[in-house]
């Protein structure tokens, strides 16, 4: 049965985990809480790598048991990244997990060649969003990794988020491929691109995934929307997965579901040997602990 919700991702984490997850600067409550909150519904042993009396610091100041969790010291960001991707490089774990270092310089680690991390395969980010509204999960790609992707580019980001949502088990998700407007027009390039691709999975580049675009984000999300723009085909106005011209508006997008409307976002970067979860800074526990359950979810069915 597909999961629809963050309650049904922690069961179903629970029933896969535990996995090894290897947490990149600990030094922080809400990173705290998570990974402890995390090994106390037993899908996840973390391994938290940062500076550890700061770790200790901030565990005691926030009165946070650090039983059952591991420790390993590295004085600075730089040292932490190299020893996270090490070992997710050596197998030594199945999540990486994003704590208080910078996301560019923890994925420019990850990618390098000698991390052992890549595949072949694009990264790229997949969100999970609890939106106000809406009984399912809506899943937004790419507002984290890849910058102003190609068309090729796009194909693969729509691959990798189809590759997640099956295994979170929707069969066959509804793929919106966004622009401004339904409408084709030659002068915006989010709409040619969005073409291609509808004319690439009519074609049969994509499998398990119904798709159709260019899409206007009401249109892709609302059935009254759909109906008044005309718009017909089994995507519009029940839209699972929403992909995004570039970077810029998926992060845009996410922030206007979580601030504006109170929604909440599980990410993921997908691709590489091992998922990474990637949460921002701003982000509570909760929020972490989820992504973090999905990082689980990902890597019990690598
Ligand atoms: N997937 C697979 N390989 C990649 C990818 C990718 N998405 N991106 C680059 N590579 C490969 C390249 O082919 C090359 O071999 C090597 O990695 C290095 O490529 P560069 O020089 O382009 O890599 P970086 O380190 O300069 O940039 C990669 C980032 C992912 C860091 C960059 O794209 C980036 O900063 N993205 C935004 C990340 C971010 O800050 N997100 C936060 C916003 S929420």
């Amino acid at each position: 049965m597909a999961i629809r919700n963050f309650d049904e991702l922690l069961i179903a984490a629970q029933k896969v985990g535990p996995k090894r997850v290897a947490i990149a600067g600990g030094a922080e409550h809400e990173v705290l809480m998570a990974a402890q909150e995390a090994t106390k519904l037993g899908f996840a042993e973390c391994v938290l790598v940062g500076d550890e009396r700061g770790m200790r610091e901030k565990a005691e100041k926030h009165n946070i048991d650090l039983q059952g969790l591991r420790l390993l010291h590295e004085k600075d960001d730089k040292g932490t990244i190299r020893r996270v991707v090490n070992l997710a490089g050596e197998g030594l774990v199945d999540v990486l997990m994003k704590g208080t270092v910078s996301t560019g310089k923890l994925l420019s680690a990850a990618l390098s060649r000698e991390a052992r991390l890549r595949t072949g395969q694009l990264l790229s980010h997949v969100g999970a969003f609890e939106v106000p509204g809406y009984d399912r999960f809506i899943f937004i790609t790419d507002g984290g990794v890849n910058i102003k992707p190609t068309v090729d580019q796009k194909l693969q980001i729509m691959i990798n988020a189809v590759d997640v949502v099956h295994r979170l088990g929707v069969k066959e998700p509804r793929v919106a491929l966004l622009a401004a407007t339904e409408l084709l027009s030659p002068h915006i390039p989010a709409c040619l691109d969005a073409l291609a691709l509808s004319k690439m999975a009519e074609q049969g580049w994509i499998e398990g995934a119904q798709v159709d675009g260019p899409l206007a984000l009401d249109t892709a999300v609302s059935p009254e929307a759909a109906k008044l723009a005309g718009a017909k085909g089994p995507v519009a106005g029940q839209a699972d997965i929403l992909v995004v011209p570039d970077v810029d508006t998926g992060n845009m997008v996410a922030k206007v579901i979580t601030f504006f409307v109170r929604g909440r976002m599980a990410g993921i970067v997908t691709g590489a040997k091992v998922p990474f979860v990637i949460s921002s800074r701003a982000d509570l526990h909760e929020i972490k602990l989820v992504s973090m359950a999905l990082g689980v979810m990902l890597a019990a069915s690598a």
